[in-house]
């Protein structure tokens, strides 16, 4: 039964560069959820946030109001309590099918954490590692796509969760080629038509702030860190 969210109000404590979020803020808009959102810094985290947050990281969705409100952290299972308790399904309804496309929501994890360590690498080798991990995360992503029959989505012709995990994916990839000449998907056509679809779902489209690209830029680029490195000379 789907929550009446005028009787149980929805609140995503977000910052305004997380791709975690972006997955949260992306399933309530295709599911038309109405919900509340504060920012919050991540360097300076606010007292009440520490209080709420058992592992200090956004996102989280409140569920209600005031003291009893419910707090739920970590992406994925807020992305699962959305899907059980709000209208228009992102996940497919056959289980194997759902549970093939819970796993490849870790996989969009692990490119996230992967990407992270990229633009962290202090010294080349590190980088090249990252890089060639990452190379290699996606060339088994395209694999798998080649398999679907239709598209443009990750499951063929429906919009599903996983779609909303790989949006933010994808928009570190659109700075790093448009500003750091760094091509992670050369040559996966695959990807390619799934990396366009995506950035023209007004969903994924809309899930950042207007400034999110040059304020990631701006964060990128004060990186001590290989990558770092390259958006300062690029400036
Ligand atoms: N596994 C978590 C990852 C969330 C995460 O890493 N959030 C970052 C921002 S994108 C964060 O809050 N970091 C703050 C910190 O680690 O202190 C999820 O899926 O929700």
């Amino acid at each position: 039964m789907p929550l009446d969210p005028v009787a149980v109000p929805l609140t995503l404590v977000s910052h305004i560069l997380c791709p975690y979020v972006q997955r949260a803020v992306i399933a309530l808009t295709e599911k038309a959820v109405p919900y509340r959102r504060i920012d919050i810094s991540l360097s300076d985290k606010p007292e009440w946030f520490n209080v709420l947050s058992p592992l200090g990281k956004v996102p989280l969705l409140q569920v209600g109001a005031g003291t009893d409100a419910a707090v739920i952290f970590e992406s994925a299972v807020i992305l699962e309590y959305l899907e059980e308790t709000q209208p228009n399904p992102l996940h497919p309804a056959d289980p194997l099918a759902r549970a093939r496309h819970r796993g490849w929501i870790e996989f969009a994890s692990a490119q996230l954490a992967g990407i992270a360590r990229l633009y962290s690498a202090a010294d080349q080798a590190g980088f090249d590692r990252e890089h060639a991990a990452l190379q290699s995360g996606f060339q088994r992503l395209e694999a798998e796509l080649a398999k679907r029959t239709g598209g443009p989505w990750f499951a063929g012709n429906v919009f599903t969760l996983v779609d909303a995990t790989f949006g933010p994916v994808f928009r570190y990839l659109d700075l790093f080629e448009a500003v750091a000449g760094l091509h992670l998907t050369l040559g996966l056509p695959h990807i390619a038509g799934w990396r366009t679809a995506l950035a023209s779902r007004p969903s994924v489209a809309g899930a950042v702030d207007p400034a999110y690209g040059r304020l990631l830029h701006e964060t990128l680029a004060a990186k001590d860190s290989i990558l770092g490195q390259r958006l300062r000379q690029a400036a």
